[in-house]
């Protein structure tokens, strides 16, 4: 008997999500964290198991407000599937990205699934050490045994307390944290981590968060065109470095006005506000901001 070339994972999924009341709006009662949802182990799925790829995924002490190619994989499955259901794209939050692959390496080396950490802590005293710590909604998947983002995100998505985090549309920002143990139970290990609160940097200072330019696709790092080629300033859609009315009539000519993620037209540079739709709420920016009539210059 050949071994280890085809094996049987049981594959476990965790969710957990707690609502806080926000004091600024209430301020006798906060609700204390500790509501569970989705927490029951299972559904178990039993899955042919491909020789795992050795990924070294390293706990960096900085944030970390970029994602790999599989994690990016992970989170365009993710947001086509809220959008699919009319709920805004996630943004990924330096803080929670953070905090989600330190839970992924802490779980494989650790040889755990479990939403209480080798430290001890719970989802929203980690999420808090590593920056994120908001009064707001908070939540928390975890995978381990799918070896592959469109196989966690099914198991997520067949499991009706992380199916909830999924579509939560008070969630606006993500993490993502993925790690490998061969000498552990589930081999793979999966961490995602959603916030209700942006808590992204605006680098470049021109309105917008580093995580809505990457997302817009212009550059967080850079405030002002330096050419036509130059997509620095999410305003300034012809890129001459000047803001005015023809950027507007751009954006009704480009006819994608009332897209949204999924429909054809649908195009990112012109979802100013990164809602996943393009409507009238874009335009409105331009005024919101005050940026008509404004230059910049480098
Ligand atoms: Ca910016
Ligand atoms: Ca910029
Ligand atoms: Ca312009
Ligand atoms: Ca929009």
């Amino acid at each position: 008997m050949s071994f280890g070339v085809i094996g049987v994972l049981i594959v476990i999924t965790l969710g957990f999500i707690v609502w806080k009341f926000d004091y600024r709006k209430l301020l006798t009662f906060v609700q204390p964290p500790g509501t569970e949802i989705g927490t029951a182990f299972g559904p178990e799925y039993n899955v042919a198991s491909p020789s795992p790829i050795e990924e070294k995924t390293s706990f960096a002490a900085g944030s970390q407000a970029t994602l790999s190619t599989e994690l990016q994989r992970l989170l365009d499955l993710i947001n086509y599937y809220r959008a699919t259901n009319n709920i805004r794209p996630l943004l990924v939050s330096p803080t929670l990205n953070t905090a989600a692959n330190w839970m992924a390496n802490d779980m494989a080396s650790h040889n755990y699934l479990s939403h209480t950490d080798s430290l001890g802590r719970d989802p929203f005293e980690r999420m808090s050490g590593f920056g994120y710590d908001y009064n707001t909604w908070k939540g928390e998947n975890l995978a381990g045994g799918c070896d592959s983002p469109p196989s966690c995100f099914e198991l997520w998505k067949n499991s009706p307390g992380h199916n909830a985090n999924l579509l939560n549309s008070n969630f606006m920002v993500i993490g993502l944290g993925k790690a490998y143990n061969s000498n552990s139970t589930y081999g793979w290990y999966w961490a995602t981590e959603f916030g209700g609160y942006n808590d992204s940097p605006d680098s470049d200072n021109d309105g917008f968060a580093d995580n809505v330019e990457r997302y817009i696709g212009t550059d967080p790092l850079d405030s002002c065109p330096d050419n036509l080629n130059d997509p620095a300033w999410p305003f300034d859609i012809d890129n001459n470095a000047y803001i005015d009315v023809r950027d507007i009539l751009k954006i009704a000519a480009a006819g994608v006005l009332l897209t949204k993620e999924g429909d054809p037209k649908f195009n990112r540079r012109y979802d100013l506000n990164a809602n996943g739709k393009i409507n009238v709420e874009d335009l409105l920016l331009y005024s919101a901001k005050k940026v008509l009539m404004t230059r910049c210059s480098n």
